[in-house]
């Protein structure tokens, strides 16, 4: 089997998996989806994972061949198309030998896009992504138009894609650079890129490596696709000139020819019959500056796919924002506590550090991803009171912050909690805003903030 070729159509690349062997490597909540939508498509289908995950032979349609607890080389010699999750870096070798053995590499999200006729807006970028993607979805919805959301957010394109491609009107997408590894000819109809500030450099050699690898998503487009950058972000306005496509952007901090953009308290869009009012920045339901720009992001994709300023006001006034991100979960005793578990890099930290009136409380620490830490040192100076630091990281925190704040190692979420609830005064903030992941202590983001959101429940239980 080729790869597909820009002359293939997807229906024929589609008919092509028929005579595919594919392997499908990482059976979580990835593979599980592209196993079964291959094995749908009539491919012989080898799942595997270094783990043993009970049950999945039920999930998965028959012929399925699972190879559970190990990797087999052969399995990776022989296969036509091996799909990566994306928890498994690139430089794994079982995805050398089966592209040195001929096979095509790609991600779950190419798999997606090849399945789907739907059109895609996507959304990658280091932080805000996810509000972004929501933010677009309820403006489209708001329209009247069908558009459902997945991808990185937590189940999968593909999935997706099978379940409501045929009726949606386009598929929301958010995408991570770990998904755009593997992506070759994945093109949205609007691609999206936030901004990009160091994240994950563990798995990307460099910033540069790591603001192409966000590009990629916008190699594909054509003319009557359009891609929407951030205005006020260098390493992503630069994106902005060549291609086919629309370029539109988005900023706070001045006027853009063709997009949106925030002028005193008003946040415009710039269309190219003029430019009109969407609503007041007051208006928005959703706290913080980062949010101006993720609804600015999501406002300017929006109009480009026909939404009209009415869609975007009422989703201005009712999106209430998502879990774990800057998410207010309850004031006891007149200290404000809130988890934004989803802040696992320095850029997400500082951002919404920079969002909170008052002093602040900081939790912070987890997996350490060893990103520099100067971004987070003149908000840390300007808003924290105390840092407190938990996880693998703590050490190093501790030394680059030494002497700049008073620091407190605690060790783990609960003592921290228990810490803050002793200390905090009346009006200040106690923030879960880690700057790191959190595979050290927990499952993934979700469950540190789940966590963290039931501690806080119960010292409000305490007091009433
Ligand atoms: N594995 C192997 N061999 C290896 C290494 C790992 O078999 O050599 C297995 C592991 O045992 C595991 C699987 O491969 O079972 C890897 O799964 P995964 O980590 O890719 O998990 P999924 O459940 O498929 O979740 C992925 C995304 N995970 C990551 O990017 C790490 C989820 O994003 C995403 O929601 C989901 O696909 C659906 O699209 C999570 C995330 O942390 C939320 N994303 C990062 C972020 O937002 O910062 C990028």
């Amino acid at each position: 089997m080729m790869g597909i070729v820009m002359e293939q159509t997807k229906a024929e690349w589609i008919e092509s998996l028929r005579a595919c062997r594919a392997v499908v490597m990482g059976m979580a909540r990835t593979g599980r989806a592209a196993a079964g939508a291959l094995a749908r498509r009539g491919a012989e289908v080898v799942a595997t994972d270094l783990q043993v995950a009970p049950g999945l032979a039920d999930e998965l349609p028959g012929g399925v061949v699972f190879e559970m607890g190990a990797h087999r080389e052969e399995s990776f010699r022989a296969c036509d198309l091996l799909i990566v999750s994306p928890g498994i870096p690139a430089t794994n070798r079982y995805i050398a030998i089966a592209a040195e053995s001929g096979a095509e590499v790609i991600s779950e999200i190419e798999l997606a896009g090849r399945l789907c006729e739907t059109p895609i807006a996507a959304v990658t970028g280091t932080n805000g992504k996810t509000t972004t993607a929501a933010m677009l979805s309820a403006i489209l919805g708001a329209a009247g138009y069908s558009a459902p959301l997945g991808g990185n957010i937590g189940n999968p394109l593909t999935e997706m894609v099978e379940r409501e491609g045929a009726s949606a009107d386009f598929i929301v997408a958010e995408v991570s650079s770990f998904q755009l590894e593997w992506c070759d000819t994945f093109r949205p109809r609007v691609g999206i890129i936030t901004n990009v500030s160091p994240d994950h450099l563990d798995r990307h050699p460099d910033l540069d490596a790591y603001a192409e690898l966000k590009a990629r998503l916008l190699a594909r487009q054509e003319a009557g696709d359009a891609k929407v950058l951030n205005g006020d972000d260098p390493l992503t306005a630069r994106y902005l000139t060549g291609g086919a496509q629309a370029a539109l952007s988005f900023r706070r901090s001045g006027a853009v020819d063709r997009g949106a953009f925030q002028d005193g308290g008003a946040l415009m869009l710039a269309r190219p019959d003029g430019v009109r009012r969407i609503c007041a920045a007051a208006d928005l339901r959703v706290a913080g500056v980062h949010n101006i720009e993720n609804f600015l992001a999501a406002c300017a994709a929006a109009d480009f796919l026909g939404a009209p300023l009415e869609a975007m006001q009422e989703t201005a006034r009712t999106f209430e924002g998502l879990p774990h991100r800057m998410e207010y979960i309850a004031e006891v005793d007149g200290v404000y506590w809130v988890n934004d578990s989803k802040g696992t890099n320095v850029g997400a930290t500082a951002m919404s550090l920079m969002s909170i009136e008052g002093k602040v409380l900081l939790i912070a620490g987890g997996t350490d991803k060893g990103s520099d830490l100067a971004p987070m040192e003149a908000p840390v100076r300007e808003r924290v009171r105390k840092m407190v630091l938990i996880g693998e990281a703590a050490a190093r925190f501790a030394a680059f912050f030494e002497g700049k704040v008073v620091l407190e190692r605690a060790g783990d979420l609960e003592t921290a909690v228990q810490s803050c609830r002793r200390e905090a005064r009346p009006g200040e903030t106690v923030l879960l805003s880690p700057a790191c992941a959190s595979f050290d202590q927990f499952k993934d983001y979700a469950a540190r903030g789940d966590a963290f959101r039931r501690m806080v429940k119960r010292l409000k239980e305490e007091r009433s």
